[in-house]
């Protein structure tokens, strides 16, 4: 039997947190190896792990795998986590890259400047509430059922359940609006693998701390080389 996968990315949410989720609710124990200084990104790179020198890495199946996107493809294929049938992981594809369209803005939030900062958040609030959310209340609305596609629990599910709770960390209210994404929060938040995931203790991240921010620079910008 494969190993457990190994993770290798700082201490903290960024590109690597979706991934985390994805495991955590198919039920697969992961083991992850931090960065802490840019020495750990450099060894990294000159041993030839990464194939184009970034992290997130994940050591899965005898592979080192790269690119956010193939890592979350590949895990949500392998547990079938992503719809029946070609249409259905169409739909999946076109949900989920909005919840990471959504999540990666406000993942950036704290390395914005001072000066962009207000104005970043107010965009962060304006395009969750009117562009995002709406579609996602309106598709469960209109089928009625639990899960967003095909009435089984897929990555979509899983992806909007952490990006609504990322943006419930800037707007702690933003779900006021929409009663059926509350009862959705609720019902995924239950499953046992995920449960298990929010609970203290498990491998989440917690946001990224303003204090951290320049540590998280120093790994990943050449300019401290
Ligand atoms: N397309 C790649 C992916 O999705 O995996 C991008 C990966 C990437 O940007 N990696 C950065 C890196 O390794 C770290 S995440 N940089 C080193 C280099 O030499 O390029 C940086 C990041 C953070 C927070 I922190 C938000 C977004 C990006």
């Amino acid at each position: 039997m494969a190993g457990k996968p190994k993770l290798y990315y700082f201490n903290g949410r960024g590109r690597m947190e979706t991934i985390r989720w994805l495991l955590a609710a198919a039920g697969i124990e992961f083991e992850e190896q931090f960065l802490e200084t840019r020495k750990d990104l450099l060894k990294l790179q000159q041993d030839g792990a990464l194939l184009f020198q970034q992290v997130p890495m994940v050591e899965i199946d005898g592979m080192k795998m790269v690119q956010t996107r193939a890592v979350l493809n590949y895990i949500s294929g392998k547990h079938n986590l992503y719809g029946k049938d070609l249409k259905e992981r169409a739909l999946i594809d076109m949900y989920v890259e909005a919840t990471m369209d959504l999540n990666e803005m406000i993942m950036l939030h704290p390395i914005q400047l001072p000066e962009t900062k207000a104005k970043h958040f107010a965009t962060i609030i304006e395009k969750a509430t009117t562009r995002y959310i709406p579609v996602y209340e309106k598709a469960l609305k209109d089928h009625g059922q639990d899960f967003l596609v095909g009435n089984r629990f897929s990555r979509a599910d899983v992806q909007l359940l952490e990006t609504i709770l990322m943006a419930e960390e800037c707007k702690p209210d933003i779900l006021s609006k929409f009663p059926v994404l509350q009862g959705f929060k609720a019902k995924i938040s239950n499953i046992p693998t995920i449960k298990k995931f929010l609970q203290p203790g498990s491998q989440r991240k917690p946001p990224l701390d303003e204090k951290l921010v320049p540590k998280v620079k120093s790994i990943f910008y050449t300019d401290n080389e």
